[in-house]
């Protein structure tokens, strides 16, 4: 697996590893360091999955990581924030050794204490909590703040063979994919790389340049090579929109308007695509009889864009039928999510656009894989009757709300990994109040002291990505990528595996995968999920499994199993959860619509807020890294001069923003670029990072939309206030 120094690169790379070296061993500067680069996977909760090149000097650090020019989707391009990684594995404030809580809940203060010790107490604590109130008393809480498979869910081979409760995980994708799998039936689409044989491009709901960049790299080689045009839908004009040709602001979650009144004008001017209608979807005829009253005008009226916008989008979409529909997560994250992406991704299926190569939609590849996970998470000995808690509303649960806790008992004890719900999970103060809660015991498994590892009983130091090994998947392509251990890990710290491995254990969990390595594990899941051996994939670096075109095309059927795409999905229905309907399911619009169920302005909150993630962090995640904190400067919210003005608000004000959840404080930036009445709040900063500690998911809710859940962070009614500081400066509690 070792690879050689690249040639033609050694020159520059050995220079920037030479600086790198001096700057972390001063004075020993006889000797060059030696440089060697190898291949890894970004593990970051990213569509990209980035296959890098990490140089590695002397076999300790880290110098420089680029994006692999091997690997096709990549091609060589990845963030910022990663290729600075070194800042974040060598960071001084990393997690090194397990710590014991020694004042107060949240006081930050810690003592060390040995591994054995704290495996020790955790299993001591978990077998009484188990033994007082039964197993669903403990639950094992995670996300994806490793994508690596066994790091991130071999929590749930524990979790099942203690019969400890469920996750449901809700957080990210339940809307978005619900919406996109109700018309294919499927989670999967055309190869992204095809992006670069098509005439146009639209975005939609991405903020790609912050989220996703190899999107606007594969879209600008298409408008290079062949005048593709970029179409970016949003509802400010961000780093994304900046870049297309057609910029396209709309007000929140009124994408399904929109798309209605473009599939209006497809059959109004003959680009709809009959014979394909006929021949692959459900029910064309009552679509294009439900569309006639859809018009350019009630669009307009309800999305804020002018009509003539309207009629060039839908013309461009018309008449160039390579027209790829990359449709994010974004727009999903409002309460009428699931139904914006499904009417999204109905317009290339009006045109047809699914027939050609560069054509189609595409939202995640993550229905391509199917693995074999028995393994991995332990799902041989799954017991359906024990109880699944949503994730997204973790602060319900602990504070003992009877519905999200299923109308059984209180959770007790938490094991967490992979996520820091103290910061990123909706209804932050149900939050905060449940982790302070003396009777809950929690453990955080943690590369740095976030917010959540500062609520813990026990502090677990963990490994990063370069120091353990995992294999990962594309969720916006088509690779499963290797990611092997390069560097020893830092201090103490152990990998989930191990930290899993060990507490099962102490617990008397049983289960074959506690006994094996990670790459044991991944080489027999690779092997029964028919995708050859681990030996194969290393020697590899990743295995492109695309399926073929028609396949991907979807041109010998959809997922269901007559075959044809869903106008009318059967929303409770939709093969996407685990869980029963949620939220007013029963009024989901039969066909494509407008489905006003918004958390809509009235007299006391006239404005609409939405949390869009910033560039330097990745939810959380780099609000650590000095690099990232410079670039994002600090906690703002964008609001429209017009407005600011009606408030009394100069830009660099201190503004309040709340609703009937809590309040936030935020510095006013002034941008012409979002629309009147709406306001965008980039970035999950620390809740420390705003005055009172009160972060931004203090104001957005965890009551699930229809029809399986979510979180709706982008849907938010809210008040603003110029904050008016006392005499000392301080500005009160609003
Ligand atoms: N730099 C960076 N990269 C990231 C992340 C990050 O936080 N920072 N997060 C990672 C994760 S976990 C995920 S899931 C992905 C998500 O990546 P995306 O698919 O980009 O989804 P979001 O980040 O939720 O939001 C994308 C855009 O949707 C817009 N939006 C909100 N509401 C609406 C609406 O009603 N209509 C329309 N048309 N647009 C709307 C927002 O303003 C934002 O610009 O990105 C990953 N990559
Ligand atoms: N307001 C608002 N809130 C949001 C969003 C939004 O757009 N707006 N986006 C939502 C979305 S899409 C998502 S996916 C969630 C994500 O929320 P989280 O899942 O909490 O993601 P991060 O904040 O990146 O935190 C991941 C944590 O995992 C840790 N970690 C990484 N690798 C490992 C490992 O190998 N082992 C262990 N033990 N720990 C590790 C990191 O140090 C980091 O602290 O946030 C959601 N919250
Ligand atoms: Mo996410």
């Amino acid at each position: 697996m070792r690879r050689p120094c690249l040639p033609g690169a050694a020159g520059a790379t050995a220079e920037a590893g030479f600086l790198f070296f001096a700057m972390r061993y001063e004075g020993a500067m006889t000797e060059l360091p030696r440089i060697a680069h190898h291949p890894s996977t970004c593990p970051h909760d990213c569509p990209s999955a980035c296959s890098l090149e990490v140089e590695v000097i002397d076999g300790r650090s880290i110098g420089r990581v680029r994006g692999s020019k091997r690997q096709s989707y990549t091609d060589g391009v990845i963030c910022a924030k990663v290729a600075r990684y070194a800042e974040r594995i060598h960071h001084p404030e990393r997690l090194l050794h397990p710590m014991r809580r020694t004042g107060p809940k949240g006081s930050g203060q810690f003592a060390r204490i040995s591994w054995d010790e704290a495996l020790d107490e955790i299993a001591r604590r978990f077998l009484a909590i188990e033994a007082e109130h039964g197993a669903e008393a403990v639950w094992p809480y995670y996300y994806a703040g490793t994508m690596g498979l066994v790091m991130r869910d071999g929590i749930n081979r524990l979790r099942h063979a203690k019969r400890y409760s469920g996750q449901y995980s809700t957080i990210c994708t339940t809307t978005a994919w619900t919406g996109f799998i109700a018309g294919t039936g499927r989670l999967a689409g055309p190869d992204p790389r095809e992006m670069a044989q098509s005439d146009c491009i639209v975005i939609w709901g991405t903020n790609a340049v912050h989220t996703q960049v190899n999107v606007m790299h594969h879209a600008i080689k298409a408008r290079k090579a062949r005048g593709a045009k970029i179409v970016g839908i949003d509802i400010y004009h961000n780093a994304t929109l900046a870049q297309a040709d057609l910029a396209l602001v709309l007000r929140p979650g009124t994408d399904a308007a929109l798309a209605c009144a473009v599939m209006h004008i497809l059959f109004r001017d003959g680009h709809a695509d009959r014979a394909y209608l006929a021949a692959h979807t459900d029910a064309p005829d009552e679509l294009e009889a439900h569309l006639q009253s859809r018009t350019p005008e009630w669009a307009a009226a309800i999305t804020g864009l002018e009509i003539a916008q309207i009629e060039e989008f839908a013309a461009l979409v018309g008449t160039r039928k390579k027209s790829f529909f990359r449709l994010g997560y974004g727009f999903a994250r409002q309460r009428n999510g699931a139904v914006s992406m499904h009417a999204a991704l109905c317009v290339p299926t009006v045109t047809g656009a699914w027939q050609y190569e560069g054509g189609g939609a595409f939202h995640s590849n993550s229905g391509i894989y199917r693995w074999r996970k028995s393994l991995i998470e332990g799902l041989d000995v799954r017991d359906p009757g024990v109880r699944e808690l949503d994730q997204s509303q973790i602060g319900r649960i602990l504070t003992g709300d009877a519905q999200a806790l299923r109308q059984g008992g209180p959770v007790r004890a938490l094991l967490i990994q992979n996520t820091n719900p103290v910061s990123v999970a909706p209804e932050q103060e149900l939050v905060k109040q449940g982790f302070a809660r003396e009777d809950l015991f929690t453990v955080v498994h943690e590369q740095f002291m976030t917010e959540t590892a500062q609520m813990a009983d026990i502090v677990l130091p963990a490994t990063q990505f370069l120091e353990h090994d995992d294999i990962y998947q594309g969720g916006g392509h088509q690779h499963i990528m290797w990611g092997g251990k390069l560097v020893e890990p830092a201090g103490e710290c152990r990998s989930n595996h191990e930290v899993i491995c060990a507490l099962a254990k102490r617990l008397g969990a049983q289960h074959r995968g506690f006994d094996m390595t990670p790459r044991e594990i991944v080489d027999w899941t690779m092997r029964e999920s028919g995708r050859g051996t681990l030996d194969e994939l290393i020697a590899n670096e990743f295995l492109d499994v695309q399926p073929d075109f028609r396949t991907a095309h979807y041109l010998d059927g959809f997922g269901y199993r007559d075959r044809k795409f869903r106008f009318k999905p059967d929303w409770p229905k939709v093969p996407n959860a685990n869980a029963g309907p949620v939220g007013p399911w029963q009024d989901m619009p039969v066909l494509p619509d407008q489905w006003d169920v918004l958390d809509n302005v009235d007299a006391e909150h006239p404005f609409r807020l939405a949390t869009s993630p910033a560039r330097s962090f990745l939810n959380s995640t780099f609000t650590e890294t000095p690099g990232s904190v410079k670039k994002e400067g600090g906690p703002t919210l964008m609001l429209h001069p017009e407005d600011a003005a009606r408030l009394g608000v100069v830009a660099g004000d201190e503004v309040v923003v709340g609703n009937q959840r809590g309040s936030v404080h935020l510095k006013a930036v002034l941008f012409e670029g979002v629309v009147r009445g709406v306001v965008i709040a980039e970035s999950i900063w620390p809740n420390a990072a705003h005055k009172h500690g009160r972060g931004i998911n203090t104001i957005t809710g965890a009551d699930g939309p229809a029809p399986f859940g979510g979180a709706a962070f982008h849907d938010n009614k809210v008040w603003i206030k110029k904050a008016i500081p006392d005499q000392k400066g301080v500005t009160a509690l609003p």
